[in-house]
């Protein structure tokens, strides 16, 4: 059976009460995932980053490339489970505070997409909190729709942040 290869996009804006605080919680989530068959070939730093969306309070976020012989599906079931593990409460409204929060970015096999799942991530390449860390791990690395490398998306990023605001 083949091994795949993944970049995993991790997110935490809230405290956890055995692990603390944001940064910490996804360094404690990498070790759970390497106890479970999904081997870790590095991780970024953890970034600080202002929160898209409805919660107000700043998130860690970091990525990491792992190797595992899961599928898509069942690699998300594995995500899902520590997500929970960590407290994540799936009830309520999206994009709420969170403990935990684990994406599959890209898959070294390509696209995939059911009612379940898309990889590439279907936000990600407009995400400096997911590009950047990202990026830092795989540079190399092709998103598959766009052809773009994740040091080119990243660049692509920054450009359209640093670019000055036009005259009215
Ligand atoms: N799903 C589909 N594709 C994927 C994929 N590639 N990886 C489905 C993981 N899940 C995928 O996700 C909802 C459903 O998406 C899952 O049940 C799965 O079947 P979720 O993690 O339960 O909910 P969510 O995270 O609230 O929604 P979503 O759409 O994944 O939000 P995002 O894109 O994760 O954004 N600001 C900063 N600075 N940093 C952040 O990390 N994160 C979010 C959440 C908002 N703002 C943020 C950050
Ligand atoms: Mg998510």
């Amino acid at each position: 059976m083949t091994a795949f290869r993944y970049v995993i996009a991790l997110g935490s804006n809230q405290r956890h009460h055995r692990h603390g605080a944001p940064g910490a919680v996804l360094r404690a989530a990498l070790a759970v995932l390497a106890a479970r068959d999904i081997r870790l070939i590095s991780a970024s730093p953890v970034i600080r980053s202002r929160p898209i969306g409805p919660s107000d309070r700043e998130y860690a976020n970091g990525a990491a490339l792992v190797e595992t012989r899961l599928d898509p599906p069942a690699l998300l079931a594995a995500l899902q489970d520590v997500e929970m593990q960590f407290g994540r409460k799936r009830q309520g409204r999206r994009w709420r505070a969170r403990t935990l929060d684990l994406d599959i970015v890209l898959w070294s096999a390509g696209c995939w997409s059911d009612d379940a799942l898309t990889i590439p991530h279907h936000e990600f390449r407009t995400r400096g909190f997911v590009v950047g860390p990202a990026a830092r791990i795989a540079p190399q690395w092709r998103d598959p729709l766009s052809g773009h490398s994740l040091r080119q998306l990243e660049y692509r990023i920054k450009r359209r942040l640093d670019r000055p605001a036009r005259a009215p």
